[in-house]
């Protein structure tokens, strides 16, 4: 990370109320950028067309194979995406939260993840969960009822993710307390990945949490993946100005980045994950980007935006930049591509034997996973649980 990246002292001075002489004091800065267009600063490097432009504050430091293999991460996820939208308009899968167009916020993560990272994902991050280690049997089962989010959140290193907005990011936060506590009994610096959405911003529960992040400096990074939509609500009934504008003013240094750029999110997330563990405290990342999907299967987006909409950020597809960047340079070629397509096809074929293998829950599995430690509570309930399985 280039010293300073996130320093917000040019900002704080600047976010004055009105220019000098104007006759409304109560005028909102000329930098409260509307929230429907991406600010001037927003940080890309790779753009639509595969070109490449240094970042003076962030750095790319990936080697060709870290970029081959976010390629193949997207390609993967987007086709574990794709299939799991087919499986529930089959009727195999309960209900799909689709996460097409915004493969590279989590292909970003993933490169940008140290080792003892902790990520505080949503229910639209599983691509992520996949890379990370979390099954697909967990991953679909969830989704089907047939699995309780039951997955290792400690040798996965991703959490559960909850339904309720917003509060995960309390969680996250808590998390990142912790690590400060153990840094300080001696254990080794770590840093939590939250990751919430652009209608997460206006739960109360996000708000306390970064209350408490600033306050206690803790060690997390806030990814707001911004997609412009909370179901059918457009950002800008939410919010008059810049989703990343709103962290500064809770003292959180803060940055918007093209999320649909592997190689800014990569760089941005770096920068931000050595700054929250090197004990300078929390940093606010705000991924522009845009669900080109339904909300969830249960959605249909026509009722509320336009297919030109869809269309123009179509064209700004974040796995087609990076292809053409690859080929332009002779790193992959179409004997890659097709050895590529065949490893696609055979990981969609694994995606639906996941779905079709699912096995009825196991109740009892209901309570194993609540705490480490059972509490009596949990016992009790678990016997309830088993006694009315007996009866059953
Ligand atoms: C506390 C709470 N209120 C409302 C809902 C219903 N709900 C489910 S998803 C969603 C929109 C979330 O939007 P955003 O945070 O932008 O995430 P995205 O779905 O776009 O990834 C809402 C309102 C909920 N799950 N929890
Ligand atoms: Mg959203």
């Amino acid at each position: 990370m280039r010293d300073g990246a996130f320093d917000q002292e040019e900002d704080v001075t600047e976010n004055k109320c009105a220019d000098e002489g104007d006759a409304d004091p109560f005028v909102l800065p000329a930098r409260q950028h509307p929230v429907d267009r991406p600010d001037p600063a927003m940080v890309r490097i790779l753009d639509e067309q595969g070109h490449l432009t240094e970042h003076p504050s962030f750095p790319v430091d990936l080697s060709d194979d870290d970029l081959v293999k976010a390629l193949e991460m997207m390609v993967m996820t987007r086709r574990l995406d794709v299939e799991a939208t087919a499986l529930q308009r089959h009727g195999e899968l309960g209900l799909w939260p689709p996460l097409l167009g915004q493969e590279a916020t989590q292909a970003g993560a993933w490169l940008a993840l140290g080792g003892e990272d902790q990520v505080f994902p949503t229910y639209r991050e599983q691509g992520l969960a996949h890379a990370m280690g979390v099954s697909l049997a967990d991953i679909l089962g969830a989704w089907d009822g047939t699995s309780h989010c039951g997955w290792d959140t400690v040798t996965t290193h991703f959490s559960a993710y909850p339904v309720m907005i917003g509060s995960g990011t309390l969680h996250a936060v808590g998390y990142a307390m912790g690590i400060q506590r153990d840094v300080e009994a001696g254990g080794a610096p770590a840093a939590v990945l939250d990751f919430h959405g652009d209608g997460a911003m206006s739960e109360g529960d996000t708000n306390e949490a970064y209350v408490f992040a600033a306050s206690m400096n803790a060690p997390v990074v806030f990814v707001c993946v911004n997609n412009q939509w909370a179901i059918s609500e457009p950002t800008k009934v939410q919010s008059p100005s810049s989703l990343f504008r709103r962290a500064i003013g809770f003292g959180i240094p803060a940055v918007q980045v093209d999320g649909n750029d592997v190689m800014a999110m990569t760089a941005v997330l770096r920068s931000a994950l050595d700054h929250a563990r090197s004990g300078k405290g929390p940093v606010f990342v705000e991924a522009w980007t845009f669900r080109m999907g339904a909300h969830t299967t249960t959605d249909d987006p026509a009722r509320y935006r336009t297919a030109e909409e869809e269309s123009t950020w179509g064209k700004t597809d974040p796995i087609i930049r990076l292809r053409i960047y690859l080929q332009d340079r002779g790193v992959i070629d179409q004997a890659w591509l097709d050895g590529l397509a065949e490893r696609e096809e055979a990981f969609g074929a694994e995606v639906r034997a996941a779905v079709h293998e699912n096995a009825a829950p196991v109740m009892a599995e209901l309570m194993s996973d609540v705490y480490a430690e059972p509490t009596p509570d949990v016992l009790a309930d678990a016997e309830e649980i088993a006694s009315w399985e007996e009866d059953k």
